[in-house]
């Protein structure tokens, strides 16, 4: 058993004793120790194995601890976790999945009710039987509803680092089989869509067919659902995600990759194309209609090309005037994740995060950076332990301190400040003037009516000391919506005030998507992708928001963190002068 699949056996029981109200000493123990076994980089399972060996010489593994694992092993399950499956249904971490209710909620639900499935728990909304019981009202069915429909439409898609980590592993098993010449992936994964349904990869070669039986026989799969001559589909690791692979020979790679690319609708779209020019267009290749002669298909270029266009970069093909642009020849050159010269949204010890700065920046010059502004968060995020003026004063003082090569990047001192309610921020004139880069966000109130929230972000858009809107919708992927306003408005006055909008590059947020993108852009906008970094590892999420941008249609010009260090250091500092002149 691999380090997730123990460390989700021991995050589920620990939810189901929240449920259970049992001591919350033992929960955060069980919890803790499936953080350090999830992030473990060797296999506990083959150290407990090791009579030579003791897990409790990993930090955070103690005797009891050490005692479940030695359960695991034997069984794949741990007398606690089996009583507490006894007592629950397994829906009931289900049910944890739902916003808004928590796992004192859940068990008042299955106590009064005997809800045991989220069908159960939606019609016990619609009947409005929530609001008898104490602590739940009219508003909490409202909620509990919407989320249900959040989760609906979100069961069974995947956040796109973990999709990409899966293709990457089976590139890995795949590439170098004798027969086997190219392995890439297709689908939505290809186009960087932010959420991935299936992962789809295509293997081409004069023996490609091989990889289909080491993907059968590979030891994450979890279900073979289809092994066909060409295909093979199975449903993979813990989390279940299904993988479709198909092998073809070298020469149709082309006609493959485009079709299996998609989107839908721009292979449609495409075929209509090439429909009206005497062409038939399918994974196999374009042909003239009339003889069957192949016209394309061992190259994506030159199918594009036969049809008249040039080709289409992956995140563009959604059929939203990319064909169209593409005949032009006026597609937009776009952003590279190698013209990326800094990260300008992250969090160390000081607040949330979980390196120190020096870390922070180590992280950052291996990326190959020129620099980074350090945000932490403001006061009024207390549980984060956010910065007060103070603090904020004593850290740009210390930033300052840097020298200039010190860690080998330039360090800017910022802050990621709160919008509070009414839309002024978390922190007065003078902290923000001290520090280089402020990032403004929206973490309390988010569910303010639409005219309330355009207010609000419009009022910060007034304070003339802050350079980036963080995350600016809110959403938080598979989890939560983006909060309601007029984006457009928001993001025109952005654009007056000379205020960046943030491409959060955070897998799990992925905010601006690419349709605000486009229109935050025709409104005037320019634009920062930042990654948000709680850790040092989490830098390598920059090619998530540059694929985001890239479906958005984004330049390097359309970027100001693609500046080089100077050239940015002025950008911002003259942004916040001419705003200050203004006022
Ligand atoms: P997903 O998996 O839901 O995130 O989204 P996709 O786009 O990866 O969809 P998927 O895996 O069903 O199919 C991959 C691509 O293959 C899709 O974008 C277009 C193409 N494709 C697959 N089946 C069909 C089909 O029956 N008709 C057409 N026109 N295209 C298809
Ligand atoms: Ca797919
Ligand atoms: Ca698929
Ligand atoms: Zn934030």
């Amino acid at each position: 058993m691999d380090n997730i699949h123990v460390a989700k056996l021991l995050d589920e029981t620990a939810d189901l004793m929240e449920i259970a109200a049992e001591d919350g000493f033992r929960i955060r123990s069980y919890r803790n120790a499936a953080k350090t076994i999830e992030g473990y980089p060797e296999s506990v399972m083959t150290i407990v194995a090791d009579p030579q060996r003791k897990v409790t010489n990993i930090a955070g593994i103690g005797k009891g601890i050490a005692h479940i694992l030695g359960e695991i092993a034997e069984r794949g399950s741990f007398d606690r976790r089996d009583e507490m499956l006894e007592k629950y249904p397994p829906t009931a971490l289900e049910m944890l999945k739902i916003q808004g209710l928590g796992p004192k909620s859940i068990a008042v639900l299955i106590e009064a009710f005997r809800v045991s499935t989220i069908d159960d728990l939606e019609r016990l909304c619609r009947e409005q039987k929530l609001r008898d019981l104490p602590r739940m009202g009219a508003k909490l069915e409202e909620k509990i509803l919407k989320s249900i429909a959040i989760y609906r439409r979100s069961a069974g898609r995947f956040l796109i680092d973990f999709a990409t980590d899966t293709a990457e592993e089976l590139r890995v098993l795949f590439e170098g089989l004798a027969g086997v010449e190219s392995v890439s992936a297709a689908g939505s994964l290809r186009r960087g869509k932010e959420t991935i349904g299936d992962v789809d990869i295509l293997v081409a070669g004069p023996n490609a067919v091989v990889a289909l039986d080491h993907f059968a026989k590979w030891s994450k799969v979890e279900e073979l659902l289809a092994k066909g001559e060409n295909k093979a589909s199975a449903r993979v690791g813990v989390e279940g995600i299904q993988v479709d692979v198909r092998a073809l020979p070298t020469e149709n790679f082309g006609a493959a990759m485009q079709y299996f690319t998609g989107s839908k609708e721009h292979n449609v779209a495409l075929r209509t194309r090439a429909v009206k020019m005497g062409y038939t267009l399918n994974e196999y290749s374009l042909s003239r209609e009339s003889d069957g002669k192949v016209i394309a298909s061992a190259t994506e270029s030159q199918i594009y090309e036969a049809l008249g266009l040039v080709w289409i970069a992956p995140e563009l093909r959604e059929n939203t005037g990319e064909i169209e642009a593409a005949e032009k020849g006026v597609l937009p050159k776009l952003l590279e994740l190698e013209q990326m010269r800094g990260d300008l949204h992250m969090h160390t010890r000081e607040s949330d995060g979980r390196g120190t700065l020096e870390e922070m920046a180590a992280a950052a010059k291996a990326m190959g950076y020129e620099y980074i502004v350090i945000t932490d968060h403001s006061k009024a995020l207390a549980m984060a332990n956010g910065l007060d003026e103070k603090r904020v004063l004593d850290f740009a003082k210390m930033v300052r301190g840097i020298g200039e090569n010190e860690l080998g990047l330039k360090v800017f001192s910022g802050i990621e400040c709160d919008i509070l309610k009414d839309g002024r921020m978390d922190l007065d004139d003078e902290a923000l003037g001290a520090l280089d880069f402020v990032v403004a966000s929206v973490h309390s109130h988010m569910n303010l009516d639409g005219s309330a929230m355009t207010e609000r972000l419009l009022a910060a858009l007034e304070n003339p000391y802050i350079h980036t809107m963080g995350h600016p919708t809110g959403r938080v992927l598979l989890h939560r919506d983006a909060y309601a306003y007029e984006f457009e408005k928001v993001a025109a006055r952005a654009a007056e005030r000379g205020v960046f909008m943030e491409i959060n590059a955070s897998p799990e947020r992925l905010d601006l998507h690419a349709a605000l993108i486009r229109s935050a852009k025709a409104r005037g906008c320019k634009f920062t992708i930042s990654t948000d970094a709680h850790h040092p590892r989490q830098f390598v999420n920059m090619c998530y928001g540059v694929k985001m941008a890239r479906r958005g249609w984004l330049e390097k010009t359309d970027v100001v963190n693609t500046l080089g260090l100077r050239e940015f250091e002025a950008t911002i500092r003259e942004a916040r002068a001419l705003r200050l002149s203004a006022v």
